[in-house]
């Protein structure tokens, strides 16, 4: 009776420490999967969330594990500080060293996995340009041919006193070359930060902030931060931000631009998202991780007569391929492959039991993955040398660029031949939402500007007009610490409200897919009368998709424009614009807000950021770099004065430019017109 009893009571104990479907987040198919998962007896993060909680030193950025004698931990005393801060590790470190080095220590992370990718691209982009593999090849030849203008290659030559078009074949080597030699070019400095407006440009070099090359900043960050180096938290992050912006005006935008050319520039398409699109009489294969090198096969071979027909002869209807992180956005807004949900989900679309197989690459990849397979038929596998998994039940096949398309076959009949092996156990949760995605700074121009009137026009005059208040890029992760999704859309609906038009991507575009904000109709729901005036007029959704995390880079180039159409300043800085990651979760994150930061834009993060314990350091983010490059960082957990701030910066930014009256007129209704006119 006894031991029933103690039995009971671990069952209940066990019990208590689950997550709460409901509270742990606003999706309904998540919380059923959730609630699916318990049922079954499989964890998923949201139950490890309830079960261990943050250290909370880490937490505050002020534990120093960079040598033997530590780990060092500088807990705030209670009270806070009071007079003179005397915390010191044993070599000495203070809480803004520790703190710092910490802090940068991510930015080289992020900046790492993001400039990474963008070399693998690099690399496919130079075998593609040089014939080396069938499977890829030079897509979009209008924009290698801009590529190759911003990159300073000649893209004309004269023939007998004539100016004839350069061949396409040797322009796409020249801008392979020319971009694997960003990585590890021994002079000068990243090729892309001249894209940026000249004012900052000027900025960063004033403050000596312009990377060398995309390797070097990383592997200085690393060195600056082993022990007893740098010991100067101003120093330290001016080294954060070089990093940062090798990644924004490097890795990143280099991994974008060599995909486009390659795969094909993003136009607007349509789409859905989340769970539902999974299909109980399909082969559903989930494609997750990042690079479009791996996706891009999967997408193409899956799409086959041959494989399709082969899916029939095992009693299937068909392939049904979804995405989960930013691999989900990249065929999203190249192909309308739809998106099966974001980072948090992705242990719930193995638990489904319909998926025959998830494939992955690199990147923000759960580990317990392996552990959710083993309770159902779903091959996992890995397909990147540098990310494999110690489960045995995982299958590693590796993916290389000279026989992508054979490798991507043999995946997708794994799949296949998977299909017949489901047990009984299916559960797709029936919800998915139309989403509408594929933009970019060639559609933003295409659907917004007027090519007769300078590139962005149209968007600027909006801007001008008060109709359109401001841009926010509202981008990031999920975060299992915070109710998933719920700080995302509370975040980019009060914006949409007040006429902010927003820019997303990573999860948060899916988040917002999923909640049905990438659709034209959401804007008579969601949006200000200014907005959703222009909204309605050229028939776009009031949140604009553009793409994966590397993507980002897209941002920074719309900025640009926008400065560059005019009407709106002379830099990144002058803008009504704001950025925001109200989940964050990831160290590319950081390196994110960063570089946004060091490009002029004011850049509100959600949760917490790793520098609390050190107020001195994180007043030095807040305050000190608006005064080198104007933008800053600022915390604030609730969605709804999260925004607030953001729409106050962008009031500040709007009487600062003399056009908040302009606003003051558009919101008058035809009453007040009338009464003024009398
Ligand atoms: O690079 S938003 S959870 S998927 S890190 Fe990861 Fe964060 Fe999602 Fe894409 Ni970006």
């Amino acid at each position: 009776m006894a031991e029933l009893t103690k039995v009971k009571e671990k069952a209940e104990e066990k019990a208590a420490k689950l997550a709460d479907p409901i509270a742990a987040s606003i999706d309904p198919a998540t919380q059923q999967m959730i609630a699916r998962a318990q049922q079954l007896g499989i964890d998923t993060v949201f139950d490890r969330a309830e079960q261990m909680k943050p250290c909370a030193i880490g937490l505050q950025g002020i534990c120093c594990k960079n040598c033997a004698m530590g780990p060092c931990r500088l807990p705030l005393p209670k009270g806070g500080i009071q007079g003179e801060d005397t915390r010191k590790g044993l070599c000495g470190a203070t809480a803004n060293t520790i703190a710092a080095r910490n802090f940068i220590r991510m930015i080289a992370g992020g900046a790492a996995a993001h400039s990474d990718h963008g070399r693998g691209v690099a690399e496919v982009f130079l075998a593609a340009a040089r014939k080396e593999t069938d499977a890829y090849k030079i897509k979009d030849t209008a924009k290698l041919v801009a590529v190759a203008k911003v990159m300073g290659i000649a893209t004309t030559v004269e023939v007998d006193g004539a100016t004839q078009d350069r061949n396409l074949d040797e322009i796409a080597v020249e801008v392979g070359e020319l971009a694997l030699n960003e990585w590890g070019k021994a002079s000068g400095e990243l090729l892309y930060l001249k894209r940026a407006p000249q004012p900052l440009y000027d900025k960063w070099t004033k403050a000596g902030v312009k990377p060398r090359n995309i390797d070097r900043e990383i592997v200085e960050i690393m060195h600056r931060t082993h022990m007893g180096v740098d010991q100067d938290y101003k120093n330290l992050i001016k080294q954060g931000t070089r990093a940062s912006l090798a990644d924004g005006w490097g890795g990143s935008m280099l991994a974008t631009d060599l995909q486009d050319i390659m795969f094909g520039t993003p136009y607007p398409l349509q789409s859905e998202a989340n769970l539902g699109i999974m299909k109980q009489d399909h082969v559903n294969i989930i494609v997750h991780g990042h690079e479009p090198i791996l996706s891009e096969m999967i997408v193409a071979v899956s799409q086959s007569k041959e494989m399709v027909d082969y899916a029939k002869t095992k009693g299937a209807k068909g392939i049904q391929l979804g995405g989960i992180c930013c691999t989900a956005n990249e065929i999203f807004q190249r192909h309308g492959v739809p998106q099966a949900g974001t980072f948090l989900q992705q242990e719930l679309a193995i638990i489904t039991g319909a998926c025959d197989a998830m494939i992955v690459d690199v990147q923000c990849i759960f580990q317990n993955l392996a552990n959710v397979a083993k309770c159902f038929h779903t091959k996992l596998i890995t397909t990147h040398p540098i990310a494999r998994m110690e489960q045995d039940n995982v299958l590693h096949i590796e993916f290389d660029e000279h026989h992508a398309l054979e490798d991507a076959k043999r995946i997708v009949k794994i799949a296949i031949d998977n299909f017949q092996n489901r047990g009984s156990e299916v559960m797709i949760p029936q919800y998915k939402a139309t989403a509408i995605g594929g933009f970019g700074v060639e559609s933003i121009e295409y659907h917004l500007g007027g090519t007769f009137r300078g590139t962005y026009y149209t968007l600027n005059d909006n801007i001008i007009n008060g109709r359109i208040r401001g841009i926010a890029g509202v981008v990031g992760c999920n975060n299992a610490r915070t109710r998933h999704n719920e700080a995302h859309i509370a975040v980019v609906k009060e914006l949409i409200k007040n006429d902010v038009i927003v820019l997303t991507t990573g999860c948060n575009g899916i988040a917002c897919a999923m909640e049905g904000l990438l659709s034209p109709e959401s804007a008579a729901v969601f949006c200000g009368p200014g907005l959703k005036e222009v909204c309605e007029t050229v028939g776009i959704p009031p949140v604009l998709h553009l793409g994966s995390c590397v993507d980002n880079s897209r941002i920074l180039l719309a900025a640009t424009e926008v400065v560059k159409a005019g009407g709106l300043g002379k830099d990144i800085c002058d803008l009504p614009a704001a950025g925001s990651a109200p989940e964050w979760m990831s160290e590319k994150a950081i390196s994110i807000g960063q570089y946004f930061v060091a490009s002029g834009v004011y850049t509100v993060f959600g949760l917490h950021l790793p520098t609390a314990g050190a107020p001195v350091f994180h007043d030095y983010l807040s305050n000190e770099l608006e005064k080198q490059f104007g933008g800053k960082w600022d915390l604030e957990a609730d969605p709804i004065k999260h925004a607030q701030l953001m729409i106050a910066h962008i009031d500040k930014k709007r009487k600062e430019l003399g056009i908040d009256k302009a606003r003051d007129r558009v919101l008058m209704d035809m009453a007040d017109r009338q009464k003024l006119e009398a």
